[in-house]
């Protein structure tokens, strides 16, 4: 159990290691509970560290000896590792440990799921392995030897020797203790081959369970995609003759970067038409390309400390979504990611919880694996791109890999590096970096003879521990429309720094329609006054696919929000303009099904809060229905035309454009099922040949509480696939009406199939409570107390998983006082826990100030 006492670690006390490592040796002898690990690693003094002890981390290690020099040693235990005297020169460290991998419920260090050994590193999970100086800016040369009876056991790196129970591996690239990764386990091997633009052949392999060996073909294509589209894009090769994946059933989170050995939560490497909707392919291939990519943005050039975790995470992130862009489509993966960014970082940002994208102190790291650092540090990337250009982007990033390849390095390498290639001043832009929260944008237009002028004014409200917040740098990407549509300026982006800023656009002959933050070029809410005419304007004519979907969204959120707080009936106007786009055909069906989708009660309730009401989760969630009824009825003779639209006749294959077809055609289905009292939806259910079908149907079916029978069938099809039926479990909690919810998800936990101690599974049913809006937030309280229970319960096995979902209660201000109360209450129950861990407390004590 760790330590609850909170420690806080500072970014201002970053002080190098005081030895260099020149090589780690390590020999595992694997046993369920008594693995033992013995390490030799010379360490030499490092020239650029002031003065300090020893001090090795390590947690939860049984020590059976340690030497220096081949002399026998008695380290003196610390808080979090050992410390003892050691000579002045360059010496070599011996340790014997032993460690339990089988109790190591955490899933961090070495651990075992479903009878295989894996490990997880990152940030600090090598100190449960070994004592080590277990910190980024420690890389060294590593070479491993596994010794167990298991068939396959792999480490980082290119293969050595190999013989009846033992395996060599040697990882040529100098690297932190947070990439190594160990894996052994009876696995079965989905192999293939790539050949790199210089001609080097790379081994492939997917390694899974037995019987999963049919789920690994998508995976394998979009590895291959990703290598071919860094060396196109980037210019950046593979360098190890192999790359291998592993699929593991008891993961913490989606996947794991570990040098030439990826360690994948398998929900997010394993697919199959039958068993993966279309959502899971392409978040697959999203995840793929992440970690691949990791080994040049993470593993090449790593972080110097954990706060510059958006260094690599923020880049990865925006290299990858460039990579779905580039494979299905630029605007819908723009407005997806907008739509995530709203619905995940904005509530994290405007929050208790908020924090900038590189912060400045934390007491778990693991907490800070978050929406901001990875989803706002990417944006802010794309914000740098868009101010640069993409030529120098382009240079930009040649001199970092040039500069910085075998580096640990910080924010301030990444932005020397624009500022030497390009010669701007990045100090303000900076702010992105440290400022949280939020930024607030305001527009206003004038038109005076022949000049249309913007003004804008930014301000960011203040977030924890930030009272005072300065103007920052923000892209402003705008276009013009004339009155009849066309574009008379194209995009240009606009470059804000002072707090209140005007642009002039003159010689024109008329007064233009502006589009603004096109391709939402920039972090920010804006606010914009405009009728709804004018909004209707942009519905139909904006050029920018994003804006053009912004428009729409507006007008479908100010519908809503008239219908809340005013009763107001629904918007005509705006249905007409969504009407007339949905009949046309010259449209992409994917971009057409974003445009039907409606704002999610997460950010109707943000928004109501934006504005000083206090929303009321019940009356979200009618109007929604009530809107959604209203949809069905209105395009009733639409409808059965673009269901025949979306068809897809031929045989399935999870590539955009059928993607797109099946998406807009379940959008529409689930209209329909409002109509024919879910007829419709049982036919597409018995005749789904694949899981987006079959799976979008059952969903239409619960809505209609016409779902009894599917339900019954789908569990009897797929009781024996473990990622199946975590979409069992997740639909029935995420969809069940408000008054039930926690009652369904009640009897969910108490379903024989409900395996707590699986994070896929516990996530599947509590995380789709959470995800579930009226229902987590019932007036009693009841959902709330309910989480709360099971974070109890799950934070002595694992405090990470447990951490992560107590994030949940980070809207609890915005409710009404009743609900207040409730969620407080649950909160101190959480923080009142018995040795609650360091993960927990810190996240609760946020939570609650
Ligand atoms: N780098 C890992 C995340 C590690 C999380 C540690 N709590 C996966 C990724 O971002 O690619
Ligand atoms: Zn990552």
């Amino acid at each position: 159990m760790k330590d609850a006492a909170p420690t806080t670690i500072y970014l201002k006390d970053y002080t190098p290691f005081g030895w260099q490592v020149e090589d780690v040796h390590l020999t595992f002898r694997l046993a369920p509970h008594a693995t033992r690990v013995i390490a030799k690693i010379h360490f030499s003094p490092n020239p650029n560290a002031p003065e300090q002890d020893f001090f090795l981390h390590g947690e939860e290690l049984t020590l059976i000896r340690a030497a220096i020099n081949g002399e026998t040693v008695t380290p003196e235990q610390t808080d979090g590792g050992i410390t003892c005297p050691v000579p002045s020169g360059a010496f070599l460290w011996e340790a014997e440990v032993e460690i339990d991998p089988a109790n190591n419920t955490a899933l961090e260090g070495l651990y075992m799921s479903s009878g295989m050994y894996c490990t997880q590193c990152e940030a600090e999970g090598f100190r449960k392995i070994t004592y080590y100086p277990d910190r980024p800016d420690v890389m060294s040369v590593f070479t491993v030897r596994v010794e167990s009876d298991m068939p396959v056991m792999l480490s980082n790196g290119n293969p050595g020797a190999a013989g009846d129970g033992f395996a060599e591996w040697h990882d040529p690239w100098p690297k932190p203790a947070y990439l190594f990764a160990l894996v052994a386990g009876d696995l079965r091997n989905h192999p293939d081959t790539f050949t790199t633009k210089s001609g080097t052949k790379v081994d492939l392999n997917i390694y899974v369970r037995p019987g999963d060996e049919g789920k690994c073909a998508f995976g394998m294509e979009a590895l291959k995609a990703s290598m071919k589209w860094d060396e196109d894009v980037y210019g950046r090769e593979y360098d190890l003759g192999v790359f291998n994946i592993v699929a593991v059933d008891d993961f913490n989170m989606g996947a794991m970067e570990n040098k030439g050995l990826n360690i994948f939560n398998s929900s997010c490497v394993l697919a199959s038409p039958e068993t993966s909707t279309d959502d899971n392919f392409e978040r697959i291939e999203a995840i793929i390309a992440h970690e691949y990519f990791h080994n040049w943005t993470g593993n090449r050039i790593t972080c110097r400390d954990w706060f510059q975790l958006c260094l690599k995470e923020g880049l990865t992130v925006f290299r990858d979504a460039q990579f779905t862009s580039d494979m299905r489509g630029a605007a819908v993966k723009r407005i997806n990611d907008v739509r995530d960014l709203r619905g995940r970082q904005f509530p994290e940002d405007q929050g208790p919880l908020s924090h900038p994208v590189r912060p400045e102190s934390f007491q778990e790291i693991n907490n800070f694996y978050t929406a901001t650092v990875y989803e706002k540090g990417a944006e802010v990337i794309g914000m740098l791109k868009r101010l640069v250009g993409d030529e120098a982007y382009s240079s930009a990033l040649d001199l970092y890999f040039d500069r910085h390849d075998g580096d640990a390095a910080t924010i301030e390498d990444w932005l020397r590096v624009f500022e030497d290639s390009t010669g701007r001043d990045l100090s303000q832009f900076k702010r992105w970096y440290s400022q949280s929260g939020t930024p607030r944008l305001s527009v206003t237009e004038a038109w005076d003879d022949g000049t249309f002028t913007l003004s804008f004014e930014q301000h960011t409200p203040p977030t924890p521990g930030q009272d005072e917040k300065l103007p920052q740098v923000l892209p402003i990407a705008v276009g013009l429309l004339s009155p009849n549509g066309d574009e008379i300026q194209p995009t240009t982006v606009l470059e804000m720094t002072e707090a209140k800023q005007s642009f002039e656009f003159k010689g024109l002959s008329a007064r233009p329609m502006a589009s603004v933050l096109r391709e939402f070029s920039a972090p920010v809410v804006l606010t914009r006054e405009m009728s709804r005419e004018d909004r209707a304007f942009l519905l139909a004519h904006d050029t920018d696919p994003f804006n053009r979907w912004e428009a729409g969204n507006v007008l479908a959120r100010e519908c809503l929000l008239g219908m809340i707080t005013d009763g107001a009936t629904p918007d005509t106007l705006w249905l007409d303009g969504l009407e007339t786009l949905l009949r046309d055909s010259t449209l992409d069906p994917d971009f057409r099904a974003s445009m039907l989708d409606l704002p999610g009660q997460g950010q109707l309730a943000q928004e109501l809060h934006e504005r000083g009401h206090t929303p009321d989760p019940d009356a979200i969630y009618d109007a929604l229905q009530t809107l959604q009824q209203f949809r069905a009825e209105r395009w009733a003779d639409l409808l059965p035309k673009l269901a025949e639209e979306a068809l897809v006749t031929a045989p399935y294959a999870p590539n955009a454009e059928q993607t797109g077809k099946r998406a807009l055609g379940n959008g529409v289905m689930h209209l329909i099922s409002r109509l024919d009292g879910g007829k419709a939806a049982q036919a597409r259910f018995d005749g789904a040949d694949n899981m987006t079908l079959q799976l979008s149907a059952l969903a239409a079916l619960l809505r209609a509480e016409k779902a009894e029978g599917a339900l019954q069938a789908f569990y009897e099809q797929w009781q024996d696939d473990r990622l199946v039926m975590d979409k069992w479990f997740g639909l029935q909690a995420g969809m069940a009406s408000p008054a039930r919810a926690v009652e369904v998800t009640k009897a969910l936990t108490e379903h024989e199939k409900f395996d707590w101690t699986n994070p896929n599974r516990f996530r599947s049913v509590l995380g789709s409570l959470i995800g579930n809006h009226a229902g987590f937030h019932r007036a009693d309280g009841a959902g709330y107390a309910l989480l709360a229970d099971w974070l109890i319960k799950l934070d002595d096995k694992n405090p990470q998983t447990t951490a992560r979902m107590c994030a949940a209660f980070q809207t609890w201000k915005r409710y009404d006082a009743g609900r207040q109360a409730h969620a407080k209450a649950a909160l101190e129950r959480i923080k009142a826990k018995p040795n609650l861990s360091r993960d927990v407390n810190e996240m609760v004590t946020r939570i609650l100030s």
